[in-house]
Formats: C-alpha cells, structure tokens, sequence
C-alpha cells in the first residue's frame, strides 16, 4: 500500500500539524505566474486609486490540493462559482471596481449567462450568414443585453479578472493583493466567497512523481491549512472591510460557527449558508446584528438572484465602515 503519512512532519508545526502562516509561505512554493498577477493588479489599483474609486477583492470557485509535486491527481471541492461571479455583477452595478480572483475555469461574470449551458453550448449562440456568422436571431436580445454591462466594465477598466488554482496559489496571491491594495485602506471590501480546502499536503511531504498503483490502496494524511484570516484580518489588510462565507451541512452549526469565526478572528461580516440552500437564503451577521436574507418560491421561480439582496447590505456596511471605521451605523 502506497502512503504519505510517514513522511516527516513540518519541524514548525504545533505538534497536531497546524503550521504558522508565515511559515507556510517559506515552506511552499510561489505560484509562477506570481509576478504577472502582481502587475495587472498594481495597474488596476493605481488607475483605480486615482479616481478614488472604491474596489471590492473577490474570490470565487475551489482551490484544488495536488497529490503530487508533478501533480497528475488533486482533491477538489464542489464549489463552481456562482456567488462569486454572479455578486460581481451586481458590486459593478454599485459602482465599485471589481478584482475577480477566481479558479480557473470557474464560473465568471457576465459570461455565466450563457456557458455552461444545460442544452447549449457555445456555438448553438450563433448562426452562420452569406458574410460570416452571428449571434442567432433568438439569443439577440439576451446577448445585447449582458454584453451592454459587460462592454461597460471594460470600457470603465472596472473588472480585473485573475486565476488560481491551487490552495497554495490561492494563498500567495490572496496575501500578495493584500499588499498591493493597502494603499486604498477601508475603500476595499475582501469579499471571500472561495471554497478554500481546509486541509492540504505540503510540497515537502508530497511525492514528486505521479503516485503509482503496483502497491494497492492508498493512504493519505493531510496537514491543516494555517488559519490565513487571523493574519489577513489584524495585519495584511486591517483597515480594509472584510467579508468572509462560513458553508455547513449542519444547520445547528451554522450560526453558532460564523459568530465563532467573528469572534475568532475580528472582523467585520460573515455570510452564512448552508450547502444545499445557498442560493436562496444566507444569513448576513455582524458583531451586533445577524439577517437572514431569503428568496420567496416565486422570486425564485422569476430567477432573481441572491446576490442582488446581499450586495446592497455589504455596500452599506462598506458605507459605514469608511465613513465611522464601525460596521455599527
Ligand atoms: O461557488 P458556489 O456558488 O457553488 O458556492 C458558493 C460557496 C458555498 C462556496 C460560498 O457561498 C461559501 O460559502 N464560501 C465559503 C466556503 C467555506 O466555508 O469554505
């Protein structure tokens, strides 16, 4: 039987495989593409921070956990992106700039609308004519409509699209757009709707090479990732309005663990949700209050979205923030 766990474990750890997050970063490699996401994004901010624009950081979709070094196999999550993009949208409807921070392949604003698509895919779109193709007679109105919006987040530069897709890219580039956003201090929102893996293999306990079958079954031990909000909440970026999502299965748990993590942590918002309610009811809690923010079946059945009753109680707790420090007001 193949195994990982007799590896040696982090000499930084607590003893239960619980590693500081400073150590993390030494013991993990940087993505490659670390320095290409560092420009675009201290591009984006320094236009943005001259127009005094508030901007809101969002992450969306899963981070994967490689198997291995020359990673063939990972473990991912369930999570396709929905809230994260669809909550993109309706941030840019506030006026804010948008950083989407997103897993690769996941679901992305605008472009959500129409792929993946149950019964289309993306060339049912579109009709071929005497000159070229179009988009088809019967999607026009559907198209226009969304490529106004989206035509005009690119025309204002307001959407910044950016990948990961593992935790530990995830995690450098979450840390690295802390410190390029700084400068903005309370005008950002982090606004974390990811689903990050709570459990991950180092690089140095993982096999380089692709894991082979010949011994049979396989048993794997996996370290606890670092709790990263502790240090994102009181050091990277402790001016700035942060909103994070607690997702359970337990409903007697849910409530209980948000006002945990808010205790835990210090910050300002988390967004509670259960797994297979989510896109229907949440429940937005602060320090002193807690909403439970629902779709009725027939706004459901008309496809209204969550996300346009989420984002206007963000924006004006954003408000309060900036204006007192408080999310009190
Ligand atoms: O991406 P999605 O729309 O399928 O799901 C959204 C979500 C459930 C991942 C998000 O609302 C959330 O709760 N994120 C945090 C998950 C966590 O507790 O790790």
């Amino acid at each position: 039987m193949s195994t990982l766990s007799d590896m040696p474990s982090s000499s930084l750890d607590n003893g239960q495989g619980v590693i500081d997050p400073d150590v993390f970063f030494e013991q993990n490699k940087a993505p490659a593409n670390l320095a290409e996401f560092e420009a675009k994004l201290e591009a984006f901010v320094s236009y943005h921070q001259a127009q005094k624009n508030r901007i809101v950081f969002i992450t969306s979709g899963g981070t994967t956990i490689p198997l291995e070094n020359n990673t063939v196999r990972f473990i991912d999550n369930f999570s396709s992106g929905t809230r994260g993009a669809s909550s993109a949208e309706y941030f840019l409807r506030a006026g804010y700039a948008v950083v989407f921070m997103h897993r690769q392949f996941s679901l992305q604003p605008f472009h959500r609308h129409f792929v993946p698509h149950p019964h289309l895919n993306f060339l049912d779109y579109l009709q071929v004519t005497d000159n070229g193709a179009k988009v088809a007679t019967a999607y026009e109105q559907q198209v226009k409509t969304v490529m106004t919006e989206y035509q005009q987040a690119k025309d204002t530069n307001r959407l910044l699209l950016l990948e990961f897709v593992t935790l530990p890219d995830y995690l450098f580039k979450l840390k690295s757009g802390t410190r390029i956003l700084s400068g903005l201090q309370s005008q950002v929102m982090y606004y974390l709707a990811a689903a990050v893996s709570d459990f991950f293999i180092p690089s140095a306990k993982m096999n380089d090479h692709k894991i082979q079958s010949r011994d049979g079954g396989l048993t794997l031990t996996l370290d606890q990732v670092p709790k990263f909000l502790k240090p994102l909440v009181s050091v990277w970026a402790s001016q700035s309005l942060i909103v994070s999502f607690k997702l359970e299965t337990d409903e007697q748990l849910l409530v209980p663990k948000a006002r945990q993590a808010l205790e835990s942590y210090g910050h300002q918002v988390v967004v509670a949700n259960m797994l297979h309610t989510r896109k229907h009811t949440v429940t937005v809690i602060t320090k002193s209050s807690e909403k439970v923010v629902s779709l009725s079946p027939e706004e459901l059945a008309s496809h209204v979205e969550i996300e346009s009753r989420i984002i206007p109680q963000l924006v004006h707790i954003h408000d309060a923030w900036i204006d007192s420090g408080s999310t009190l007001a």
